[in-house]
């Protein structure tokens, strides 16, 4: 036979075999979730909204099982992004602050006092600033789908109520995975040390850290209250979203129309997830506030001038990690941020 031939029936053959093949070679029977939270507070909530929807709209052809904790890595939530683009991970809701080491666009979120409210964030999110920042992380490895929200993250701590960084000195406080929150708590003339959310727990326990910052429907799920977090500072300095996204070469061996199921749900998901994530602290009154005074807490609202110190403390970290973030992506946001309507 001659090797043209040869090559034709082969191809011929080939391609009479594939269609055959490929479903069984191309899905998986599990596709692993990363989380940190679980699916009783808001951001698992939202993982677990996301598979729901996934498993029933594809009837049952992707099947999720969730890994919160961030258990497929140890615990090590600064990892996850690495993860993923190397198929340890096949999805994740993951916070923009635990990727930012590998995309450093992402630190646009962590800048301090960059958004104001909600419109704010909004803003960023919804519009220009998000595109682009999917951009980076579509060249970054990974296929990002829609948007959610981790929340404002409040300082809270056992030793005395925060109305100034001179409040703040000498605090022991727990900070994330970003070298940002190392830069702006000492510059804040705090004492941070980072650690990762699972180490973060027993140290607040055992009192070798003083105060950690995280969104307030953590201090009531985890009941922090109880390991002696007595107080609380309403300074509203960051808020971080979440990312939903699913690795390149899991999303590549979809169909089409497994794609859109995949991408429509996680849209879903996330605004269900923001509106869960917001709870308590959007309504007149601020329910959450008070659930959480109730609790024996002290919650601490900033004037407007105790606030303005604060920014004003805190403008050497924003203008050197403008810089390192990217100058026109940063002015893009404040562009954005003071056209939002409120
Ligand atoms: O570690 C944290 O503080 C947490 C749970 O908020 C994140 O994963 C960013």
């Amino acid at each position: 036979m001659k090797l043209r031939t040869f090559l034709g029936l082969t191809a011929a053959a080939a391609a009479l075999a594939l269609p055959a093949l490929a479903p069984a070679q191309t899905y998986k029977s599990e596709y692993r979730m990363s989380l940190v939270l679980p699916p009783s507070l808001p951001w698992g909530k939202g993982g677990e909204l996301w598979a729901n929807k996934v498993r029933e709209r594809t009837q049952g052809r992707i099947n999720i099982k969730l890994y919160p904790g961030v258990s497929l890595i140890q615990g090590d939530q600064t990892r996850e992004f690495s993860a993923l683009r190397q198929g340890v991970i096949d999805m994740a809701v993951g916070s923009t602050i635990n990727w930012s080491p590998q995309v450093k666009q992402l630190n646009l979120f962590s800048l301090p006092f960059l958004m104001p409210d909600y419109a704010a964030v909004d803003a960023l999110t919804q519009g220009e600033v998000g595109q682009r920042i999917f951009k980076v992380l579509d060249q970054a490895g990974v296929v990002p789908l829609a948007w959610g929200e981790n929340g404002y993250r409040e300082i809270t701590n056992s030793k005395r109520a925060i109305h100034s960084p001179q409040d703040l000195k000498g605090l022991k406080i727990r900070v994330v995975g970003s070298p940002l929150f190392s830069d702006l708590f000492t510059t804040l003339g705090a004492n941070p040390t980072q650690m990762s959310w699972a180490d973060a727990q027993p140290a607040l326990a055992s009192g070798a850290v003083d105060g950690q910052e995280n969104p307030l429907y953590l201090f009531t799920g985890l009941k922090m209250h109880t390991v002696g977090q007595k107080y609380i500072t309403m300074w509203g300095y960051m808020a971080d979203p979440l990312v939903f996204v699913v690795n390149k070469e899991i999303w590549n061996a979809w169909t089409p129309s497994d794609r859109e199921i995949v991408r429509q749900a996680a849209i879903d998901a996330g605004k269900e997830e923001i509106a869960i994530a917001r709870k308590g602290l959007i309504e007149a009154g601020q329910p959450m506030l008070k659930d959480i005074s109730a609790l024996g807490v002290t919650v601490t609202h900033l004037s407007p001038q105790e606030r303005e110190t604060f920014i004003k403390a805190s403008r050497p970290v924003y203008d050197k990690w403008k810089n390192q973030i990217g100058a026109d992506l940063v002015t893009l946001a404040e562009k954005s941020i003071a056209a939002r309507k409120k």
